[in-house]
């Protein structure tokens, strides 16, 4: 018989089949609430730390108080990834607004609701990250930051799933969303970097994005390699012309771009500089020291 995952829920670890919330909840309702992706190596949790500071400022942006405390939730994401016997995961933690009624007014909705899913990673195949992916520019904008700001990573995520649904349909491994000015933003679940001259450059906070968690690791990794690194705003003709380009994220790590909007990048092929950081970070999180240590 199949067991199923062990989930975190509000306060309990119950059987996957336990793991309700009510229709009421508001994150089912309205998509409120916020949310984060995380990786578990070799028996460390990687940047929980980045991770916990990035969704307890979201929350405090969107005015959702959080029941457990940050060192709680340490906790409770390490407690999560050993029952369920993982030393490598990929770990879904969320904090909806919780039992509300069907008015969308956040106050009517006392407790918000914790849960966390760790479970396997699915991957990109290893021939990818050695050949490149194809990417292309989708038509839907990236959400304003005056309407709702990509930096919050909330759970309202049809900006992005439209963009990604014009990328399946090109038959592209992922699409290019520029902000509202037409500048290059995010793809839709991972960072853009891009290379020329030896110099890394990647579209600042304000371009309207996630801060990725890869992405400012990536920074660290290619600074300490002594290339420079530069925060930018870019056009679509400065990605078709670049040296090298690639996508970060928690799921995809370092993914090598190779073509954009139909327009070769480079020789074809991952950049030398793409392929150093990707060994770096490899090495990195083989050793992420800095983790939570969740297995003995
Ligand atoms: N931008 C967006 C919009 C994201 O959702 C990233 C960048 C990369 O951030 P990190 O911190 O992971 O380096 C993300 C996060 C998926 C999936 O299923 C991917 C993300 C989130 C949720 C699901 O591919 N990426």
């Amino acid at each position: 018989m199949l067991v199923g995952l062990i989930i975190y829920l509000d306060g309990k670890f119950v059987d996957e089949e336990d793991a309700r919330i009510s229709v009421f909840d508001h994150g089912v309702l309205y998509g409120d609430g916020v949310f984060e992706g995380i990786r578990a190596y070799n028996g460390f949790v990687f940047k929980l730390k980045e991770h916990l500071n990035r969704l307890y400022h979201g929350a405090h942006t969107i005015g959702l108080k959080i029941n457990e405390t940050p060192e709680e939730m340490a906790q409770i994401v390490a407690e999560t990834c050993r029952r369920n016997n993982l030393s490598d995961s990929y770990i879904r933690l969320v904090v909806t607004r919780g039992k509300g009624d069907l008015g969308l007014d956040p106050r009517n909705c006392p407790k918000s609701t914790t849960f966390c899913i760790a479970s396997s990673i699915r991957l990109y195949s290893e021939e990818l990250y050695k050949k490149g992916m194809a990417v292309v520019t989708v038509a839907t904008r990236r959400n304003i930051a005056e309407a709702c700001n990509p930096r919050v990573k909330s759970l309202n995520y049809l900006n992005n799933i439209y963009a990604k649904m014009e990328a399946n349909l090109t038959g592209a491994g992922e699409g290019i969303m520029l902000n509202n000015e037409g500048y290059v933003a995010e793809a839709t679940g991972d960072n853009v970097f891009y290379v020329r001259d030896g110099v890394l450059i990647t579209p600042p906070i304000y371009a309207g994005l996630l801060e990725g968690i890869t992405r400012n690791c990536v920074m660290e990794l290619a600074r300490k390699r002594g290339i420079e690194v530069k925060e930018t705003l870019f056009t679509r003709m400065d990605l078709y012309t670049a040296d090298e380009c690639f996508l970060t994220g928690t799921a995809a790590e370092i993914i090598p771009v190779v073509k954009y909007d139909g327009r070769i990048i480079g020789t074809g092929e991952p950049g030398e500089i793409t392929k150093a950081l990707i060994e770096d970070y490899r090495n990195y999180v083989k050793n992420a020291g800095d983790g939570e240590r969740i297995w003995e």
